[in-house]
């Protein structure tokens, strides 16, 4: 199976691979980020063919064109780094949009796809997310990484060691029945998470302190037992 980690710069995907990689035991780890190092002892990393920082050296590219030259170089090595084993979690580069709105990015998605089942986590710091507003377009996020990918994807809210997290779409929702800030887009915003999301129940972790890992561990099996797809 494998277990893409996407989410924005900073959100705490390498943390993530890192604890869950121990959290799972026998797992394998591929880095897909060929503008860092990884964190944890990688089974295939892209930076031993595509480094960024060379990258600018070599193309005479400033910071952006460097990273979005990397990723379609990485799609030519893409095959050697797939891995096929029970759990093989794949980081994706600090940010998202490489991944989601390049061709290449997408191109990637859909080779790690194709090989085995596919599951994406989206990993968003919670504090980004503890507004209404914030919590709801983070959702909406989550739909639009599964229709970039067409990989199913579950949110999950990091950092919970230091924040306080507790919106659900239901209190979101009992939130607009108050009226007042939350707008007529904010409500349809909602009915359309609920009518596009995997699921949403909510979790909760900290990549750091490796808590919360069984609430994860559990959503992606469901996913794939929603999906018909467990065996
Ligand atoms: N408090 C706390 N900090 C965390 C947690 N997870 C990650 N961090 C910190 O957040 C920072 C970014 O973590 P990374 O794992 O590098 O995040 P990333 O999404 O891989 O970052 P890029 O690949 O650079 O975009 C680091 O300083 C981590 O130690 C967490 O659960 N709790
Ligand atoms: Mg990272």
């Amino acid at each position: 199976m494998n277990i893409v980690v996407i989410g924005p710069a900073g959100s705490g995907k390498s943390t993530f691979v890192k604890s869950f990689l121990e959290y799972l035991n026998d797992a394998k780890a591929v880095n897909l980020d060929p503008a860092s190092d990884p964190i944890y002892k990688a089974d295939k990393d892209i930076r031993d063919f595509i480094r960024t920082e060379k990258i600018m050296k070599d193309f005479n590219l400033g910071i952006n064109g460097a990273l979005i030259k990397s990723m379609e170089l990485s799609l030519n090595y893409i095959d050697e780094l797939i891995l096929k084993d029970d759990y093989v979690l794949y980081d994706t580069p600090g940010q998202m949009e490489l991944f989601l709105y390049l061709s290449s990015g997408t191109d990637i998605a859909e080779k790690i796809a194709n090989s085995d089942k596919t599951i994406a986590i989206f990993i968003v710091d919670a504090k980004v997310a503890s507004t209404p507003e914030n919590y709801v377009s983070i959702l909406a996020q989550n739909a639009v990484i599964s229709l970039r990918t067409e990989i199913p994807t579950i949110t999950v809210f990091n950092k919970c060691d230091t924040t306080k997290f507790e919106l659900t779409p239901l209190k979101v929702k009992e939130m607009l029945k108050e009226g007042g800030v939350l707008s007529e887009l904010m409500e349809k915003l909602v009915d359309f998470v609920e009518e596009t999301t995997v699921r949403y129940r909510t979790i909760k972790i900290s990549a750091l302190k490796k808590e919360g890992f069984d609430d994860v561990f559990s959503a992606i099996n469901e996913v794939f037992c929603s999906c018909g797809d467990l065996s």
